[in-house]
């Protein structure tokens, strides 16, 4: 691709936007300035480096394919190789089981921020800030039930975990000098029928009021939804119904992970009302397909839909954007690069929606005109805009970043086995 060529398309497509009354150059500045939280367990198929346990707590990674990052080393350099793939700053997202606890066991109540200094020194070195999660799934404890579980001892222990997480957030954000977003993202649930989903979702609400009540000035919690889990099927205590009461009331950001509902809901009407009585929100960018599959992120309907929402509710900057799915059937870094740009461009799409004229057609009264804007907004130049924004920032533009892909495969993953 020639670069005039892109600065060519690029000064139409503006033109056209412009007479629709949308400023392009605008939308590539807040795309710039929006940071994606890419998750570090796309890299190592959500292992991390606490133990060779596998996975449990009802998620699991499909395929086998080779170069996943068996150690802190391989997981930073594919990390960093990724985002030299993606336009703009983005922010890390950890996991607990990711500490760098150099080949000691530290079980999950005494971890504390020792184990992430070193996580804290390299996003200062490389520009990135950090976000955080509590790890419930992958233990010995986790069972079906962690934060409720009726067992006071088992209770005590995922509660003294979430406290020591919290702090350990805490200190990230406050060596970053910006709030660290910390998850709290528990599997708890039941596979067969329970005659106690009362009470364990009583226990789930005062585990968390307990873990919340520190005040801690460096961090931000959020509390995950789901639908389900595999061999949990029957019952999750963490129903979108019970995060929404609790973000609700005790005005605590919610976590909306898209794979989190039912297959034919529409998981982007959810964000005009959370937005209204939930402080902020959480995004777990994701692709169902049939279930909470975590199929790699796309350019779909439900993630451009998603993004026009937040968009057209003003509150672009109450909308935190990380990406959760990992995917092990493909490239790992491939998948990570498709879904970091798959999120912007539906950012960006939604960024270029001609709202203003839209807008005005509503008030109006004009419903013919209302359709048939948003029916030719979607064959406007969006491609032009896109392959400018990353040209401007020096990565790939358009399929280009396929061989940068394949030469680090050559070079560096490949020869992991
Ligand atoms: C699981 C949740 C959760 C996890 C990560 C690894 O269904 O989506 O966010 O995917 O914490
Ligand atoms: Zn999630």
């Amino acid at each position: 691709m020639k670069e005039s060529d892109i600065l060519n398309s690029y000064a139409y497509a503006r033109e056209r936007y412009a007479a629709l009354g949308v400023d392009t150059d605008k939308a590539i500045a807040i795309l710039e300035q929006t940071p994606i939280s890419l998750h570090c367990w796309q890299t190592d198929d959500v292992i991390g480096f606490e133990s060779a346990a596998g996975l449990s707590g009802g998620i699991q990674t499909t395929g086998n394919y080779p170069g996943r990052a068996r150690n802190i080393d391989e997981v930073r350099a594919d990390v960093l190789f990724a985002k030299s793939l993606i336009a703009g700053n983005h922010r890390l997202n950890l996991h607990e089981i990711y500490g760098d606890f150099g080949g000691k066991f530290v079980d999950r109540d005494q971890v504390d921020v020792r184990y992430f200094e070193s996580w804290i020194q390299w996003a200062k070195e490389n520009g990135m800030k950090l976000d955080f999660n509590s790890t419930s799934f992958g233990h010995p404890k986790s069972g079906d039930l962690s934060l409720a579980n009726p067992d006071p001892a088992i209770r005590a222990f995922w509660i003294e975990h979430t406290k020591r997480c919290r702090r350990i957030a805490d200190a990230m954000g406050k060596a970053q000098g910006d709030p660290c977003i910390m998850n709290i993202w528990v599997h708890d649930g039941s596979k067969d029928l329970t005659v106690e989903r009362y009470r364990y979702r009583e226990l789930l609400a005062a585990a968390l009021d307990e873990i919340l009540a520190e005040k801690l000035p460096d961090m931000k919690s959020c509390v995950e939804a789901k639908l389900f889990g595999i061999g949990l099927e029957s019952y999750t205590v963490g129903s979108m119904d019970f995060f929404e009461g609790y973000c609700a009331s005790r005005k605590v950001i919610y976590t909306l992970d898209t794979g989190h509902y039912e297959p034919t809901e529409n998981v982007s009407d959810k964000v005009a009302s959370l937005l209204l009585f939930v402080p902020e929100l959480m995004l777990h960018v994701s692709r169902p397909v049939r279930w909470d599959s975590d199929h790699v992120t796309i350019m779909n309907d439900p993630t451009l839909d998603l993004f026009k929402e937040i968009v057209r509710a003003g509150a672009l900057h109450r909308a935190h954007i990380g990406l959760d799915y990992f995917d092990a059937s493909i490239n790992r870094i491939g998948a990570y690069v498709i879904g970091s740009r798959a999120t912007q461009k539906c950012l960006l799409s939604a960024l270029l929606e001609p709202l203003a004229k839209l807008r005005e057609y509503e008030d109006a009264g004009k419903g013919f005109q209302r359709l048939a804007l948003l029916e030719e907004a979607k064959t406007l130049p969006f491609g032009a805009v896109f392959d400018y924004f990353n040209l401007k920032n020096g990565v790939p533009v358009g399929e280009a970043f396929i061989p940068e892909i394949e030469r680090y495969e050559n070079e560096v993953t490949a020869k992991r086995c």
